[in-house]
Formats: structure tokens, C-alpha cells, sequence
């Protein structure tokens, strides 16, 4: 479908105009990052690039290893060339949204170490002032015992709603044949697990979402809440990107330096 096109467009043109040989390159998490890896790995088999790749979270880790690409880390590349990822919301000042996908906190670590840091999104991201088109809010991770003082000290400070990320797991239908004739239908057994708690990050903490009603200075906002006792990480990604790449619904590529 045409926003699955535009992640694509923007990230083939991420990887092809910023990804050149003999580098370490961070890797995003959430679904567009998947087409920047599968352009990463033609590539590193096109051109017989040599790179290394440092993952975002364990999906990002799990998508480096089944394309073949050589894995690292921090401790063995603490500062890396470039680092592609995605972003739930990008504004004029480059100022991101993050942690749609729960994995901020190693998103900002990596993108923090790169030398170069390179959103890719679909044209739904390109927003010109925060929560225009995002509404989910701001994902913040935070220790487990602390997010209700937490939730409590945002929604005081900085007004909006502070909600606990919870998980939702998917219905499980399993058809199981009855045996005996008077059940000639497939009788199936559908369970339906529900809310099965809070969503717990690759770090072991929980999130919160909070969805603020006005655009704020997001960089006095992003300290201010990085302070809060409890508080690990902020999907608050300011001054951090160098440029972003939209994939457009007519089939261009938009960049936003
Ligand atoms: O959770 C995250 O930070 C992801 O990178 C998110 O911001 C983008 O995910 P998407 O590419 O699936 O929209």
C-alpha cells in the first residue's frame, strides 16, 4: 500500500546517499527500518561493502543477524559513522517523537554516538509542530516502582494526560476438529487473553504515553522531565537528527535538513 511504498522510497534513498564502505552503522527499530536493512544487505552484497551494524533493541538485533550483516556493539564501536531510524513524528526543526515501537531508550543511546543521525519516515510523519498528526503523545520509559509518582509529577507540571503503556495480546484462535460425527463442524476455540499488563521494554522498565495538549519547548520539556526521579529516557529526540527523509505519497523523496 502506498504509506509501506513511501517507507520504502525514503529508506532506500537514507541508505544509498549516507552508507559508504568501511562503516559502523546503527541500527533503527519499529517497520521502516525493515526496508533500510534489506537495502543495507543488497548493497553489502552488491558492492562487497564492509560494514558493521549496532542494534537499537533485540528486533533490530534479530534483523542484522537473518540479513547476514556483521553484528556489534558499543563496547567494540562506543562511536558510530551513522545511525538510520525511524521516527513516530518529525517537526520543522527536526525535532522527533520516538518510542512508538517501545525502544526509545537504545534509540537514543545509539543516535547520541553517531556522528551522523538519519530519520526515515512516510509522508504520515511530516508534520510541521508536534501532535498535529501523532497522537499517541510522548513515550517516556521509566523504572517499574516509579510510574505512578511519575505520571503524577507530568500531568501536574506540564498538564495532559499520562497514561501506563499496556499490552494487548492477540486473540488466539485455534481450529480443533471434534471427533465425532454429531460435531461435523470445526469447532473452534478462540482465546482471548486480553490486557496481560504493562508493556515491559528490552531494558526491563515500563512506558508511559503522555499526551500533551500544547506544543511546549521541547527542549526545556525533554530536561525537565529527564530529571524526574524514575525517568530513564524521553521520546523526545531534540537537535539530534541531522536530516530526515520522507517517502511521499506521488512517489518522491522529501528531505528535511
Ligand atoms: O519506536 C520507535 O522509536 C520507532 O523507531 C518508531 O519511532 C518508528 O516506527 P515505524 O517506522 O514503524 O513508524
Amino acid at each position: 500500500n502506498m504509506a509501506e511504498e513511501a517507507k520504502k522510497l525514503a529508506a532506500y534513498s537514507a541508505v544509498d546517499n549516507n552508507v559508504q564502505n568501511n562503516q559502523v552503522v546503527g541500527v533503527g527499530s519499529g517497520s521502516t527500518i525493515v526496508y533500510a536493512v534489506d537495502r543495507l544487505a543488497e548493497r553489502v552484497r552488491q558492492e562487497k561493502l564492509n560494514i558493521v551494524c549496532v542494534p537499537t533493541s533485540f528486533q533490530a538485533r534479530q534483523l542484522i543477524l537473518q540479513h547476514g550483516l556483521v553484528l556489534s556493539d558499543l563496547e567494540r564501536h562506543p562511536e558510530l559513522d551513522v545511525a538510520i531510524d525511524g521516527a513516530d513524528e518529525v517537526d520543522a526543526e527536526l525535532t522527533l517523537i520516538k518510542g512508538g515501537g517501545g525502544c526509545l531508550t537504545q534509540e537514543k543511546i545509539v543516535a547520541g554516538n553517531s556522528k551522523c543521525f538519519v530519520v526515515i519516515a512516510d509522508y504520515r510523519k511530516d508534520s510541521r509542530a508536534l501532535g498535529e498528526q501523532w497522537k499517541k503523545g510522548v513515550p517516556i520509559e521509566v523504572i517499574p516502582m516509579a510510574y505512578v509518582p511519575v505520571s503524577r509529577v507530568i500531568a501536574k507540571r506540564f498538564g495532559g494526560e499520562v497514561n501506563l503503556r499496556m499490552a494487548v495480546s492477540k486473540a488466539v484462535k485455534t481450529r480443533v476438529r471434534r471427533r465425532s460425527r454429531a460435531f461435523a463442524a470445526p469447532f473452534t476455540l478462540s482465546v482471548l487473553s486480553g490486557l496481560q499488563g504493562p508493556v515491559v521494554t528490552d531494558n526491563s522498565n515500563f512506558i508511559l504515553d503522555w499526551k500533551f495538549e500544547h506544543i511546549q519547548n521541547w527542549s526545556e520539556v525533554n530536561t525537565a522531565i529527564k530529571m524526574i526521579p524514575g525517568v530513564v529516557e524521553t521520546g523526545l529526540f531534540v537537535n539530534m537528527a541531522e536530516r530526515a527523509y520522507f517517502g511521499m505519497e506521488d512517489g518522491s523523496v522529501k528531505v528535511r535538513k
